[in-house]
């Protein structure tokens, strides 16, 4: 069931392959059809090659714009060789069939990255190329269709022997079809979010959308589960994330780890200052900010931490939102750690943690960034909403207003502010409690705030190590690893990702000697909520915004 190839169209913006290609076409014998630059390429390799304008009759027009559109170049893709009738029209107006089409098509997604003009990107829309492609991915009855360079060897190979059968036509065609749609999608999303309302009602960022153009990048062992097939898939138009990071060291990444170094980096960038979080199933079990007058801030950040919840940071996965330093590689090298992604690492610090075999090392590609918009499967569908970013007026202090008690003073409104943005990357039902930049009790993922404070004060009180001074002057750990021995709950700050709808979890948390809380505020029982305050004599502030995250 092969098809020969005798004659082939071939029109390629993307130039990759093409000497080769036509001088292993012409070796077979295939004759050769292109436009403009194309065709001047393959001659000027010395390959024979005929003009479309000369298969056409009629000159390329519009700047380009009319090119391929013409029943002599779609009649010869589109005829059923199976339909006598479409034989003999092609014969009476002496049309000649191609039996190979290779296709690709104007850097549409390229150019608006490029940041360029809106009528720059709009020249960019590719009209024929995708009609010849879908012309002959339907017809792949006959004609083979190629809209990758990487089939280039393969189109060469089968041309030697007699084409290509019919199930790689269908796979072809496949192919084809997915890639115009994938192409249509980044116009008609680019489309709609230039043209929408003035006041951006309605449409979603979707050029920052996933899925618009969506590459296998890599098969993975197993999903969540060994029983689950997995992959990887990277989106070329979305800014440099975890799926174009870089290994530096270690197996190969698993689907979990790919998951929890996403929600560690989600967390550690919400960060100015240097920052270091731990996830253990997509939740934190640490964060923190390096103090400022730190030797080393990163390897501060980390230590401290680290210190949070040491039992859960067993098998964790870790972010830092600045290079790794050698003396952060020296913390990090006596705990089990499944991965560390960051910007970079200090030359000296992958020679440390490479001496672990199983420590996964993942360098940022520049210009990290992530989705202005994110997506959840349902059944039967889809749910997009804009990502929640740390960027609501409520998440500033000089926006929440004082609820209870008095103003803090400086320092307690630096950890408010910590905590409050810390809290953001633990699952709801979230409560942190911090202290000195750094998370000291997470109570995460309660179906009620009672318990998730609970957690918080308990996790606080009976999980921690003392750090004190967290990096001595050798850039080593000091004080980590002594059990606690002070209830870190007294004395801290308390941040809910979402108003407290009773008084009785923020009473936990009264209970427990925490000094301030700041919270969404907004419950119908806000009254209660502040009498409770303002009985226990706290600091207690309205952000008005809320950061819920299931
Ligand atoms: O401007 S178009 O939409 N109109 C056309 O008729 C047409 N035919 C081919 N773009 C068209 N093409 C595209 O030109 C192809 O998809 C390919 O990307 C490019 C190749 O042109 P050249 O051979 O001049 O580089």
């Amino acid at each position: 069931d092969r098809v020969p190839f005798r004659r082939a169209l071939i029109s390629v913006y993307d130039k990759t392959g093409l000497e080769e290609l036509a001088t292993g076409l012409h070796a077979a014998g295939v004759r050769i059809v292109s436009t403009g630059s194309t065709a001047k390429r393959i001659a000027a390799a010395g390959i024979p090659v005929q003009e479309v304008e000369e298969v056409t009759g009629s000159p390329e027009m519009l700047d380009g714009r009319v090119k391929t559109l013409h029943p002599r170049v779609h009649g010869g893709i589109l005829a059923d060789r199976r339909v006598p009738a479409h034989m003999q029209t092609l014969a009476d107006m002496e049309i000649e069939a191609f039996d190979l089409v290779v296709v690709n098509l104007y850097p549409f997604v390229e150019t608006v990255r490029s940041g360029a003009a809106q009528d720059d990107v709009v020249e960019q829309i590719d009209i024929g190329g995708p009609a010849m492609v879908r012309s002959a991915a339907k017809n792949h009855a006959a004609v083979s269709i190629v809209v990758d360079p990487s089939s280039y060897g393969a189109v060469v190979a089968a041309a030697a022997e007699g084409g290509f059968e019919l199930k790689t036509r269908r796979r072809l065609a496949a192919k084809a079809f997915a890639h115009t749609a994938a192409y249509d999608t980044a116009v008609a999303t680019w489309t709609a979010e230039q043209f929408k309302d003035e006041d951006g009602d309605g449409i979603i960022d979707w050029p920052a959308f996933s899925g618009i153009s969506l590459e296998r990048a890599e098969v993975l062992r197993y999903g969540e589960n060994p029983h689950q097939q997995a992959a990887l898939y990277v989106d070329k138009a979305a800014p440099a994330g975890i799926a174009q990071a870089d290994q530096l060291h270690g197996k190969a990444m698993s689907y979990n780890n790919y998951v929890d170094a996403d929600a560690a980096l989600r967390a550690a960038f919400d960060f100015a200052e240097p920052a270091v979080a731990i996830i253990k199933h997509a939740n934190p079990c640490g964060v923190a900010v390096g103090s400022a007058d730190a030797a080393d801030p990163i390897a501060d950040a980390h230590a401290k931490a680290h210190a949070c919840d040491p039992l859960s940071a067993f098998g964790g996965v870790i972010a830092a939102n600045r290079t790794v330093t050698k003396a952060m590689a020296e913390t990090v090298k006596d705990i089990f750690t499944e991965v560390v992604i960051a910007p970079d690492f200090e030359a000296e610090a992958v020679e440390i943690l490479s001496k672990k075999k199983n420590i996964r090392l993942i360098a940022l590609p520049e210009g990290y960034g992530r989705y202005q918009a994110e997506n959840r499967q349902v059944s039967g569908g889809m749910l997009i909403q804009i990502s929640d970013t740390i960027a609501a007026a409520g998440d500033s202090p000089e926006n929440w207003t004082l609820a209870a008690g008095e103003a803090a003073d400086a320092a307690t409104l630096a950890d408010l502010q910590f905590a409050w943005r810390a809290v953001r990357a633990a699952k709801s039902n979230a409560i942190l409690l911090a202290s000195n930049g750094a998370a000291v009790g997470i109570g995460m993922g309660q179906v009620n705030r009672v318990d998730s404070c609970k957690l918080a004060v308990e996790r606080a009180n009976t999980l921690g190590v003392t750090v004190e001074s967290t990096v001595d002057a050798a850039g080593g750990a000091a004080g980590a690893g002594d059990a606690v021995s002070v209830k870190r709950s007294v004395g801290s700050v308390a941040s809910s990702d979402a108003f407290f709808p009773f008084a009785d979890g923020l009473q936990i948390l009264l209970d427990a000697g925490v000094k301030a809380v700041v919270q969404p505020g907004g419950s119908v029982r806000d009254e209660e909520v502040i009498a409770a305050a303002n009985e226990a004599g706290i600091t207690m502030y309205f952000t008005g915004a809320r950061h819920f995250f299931h």
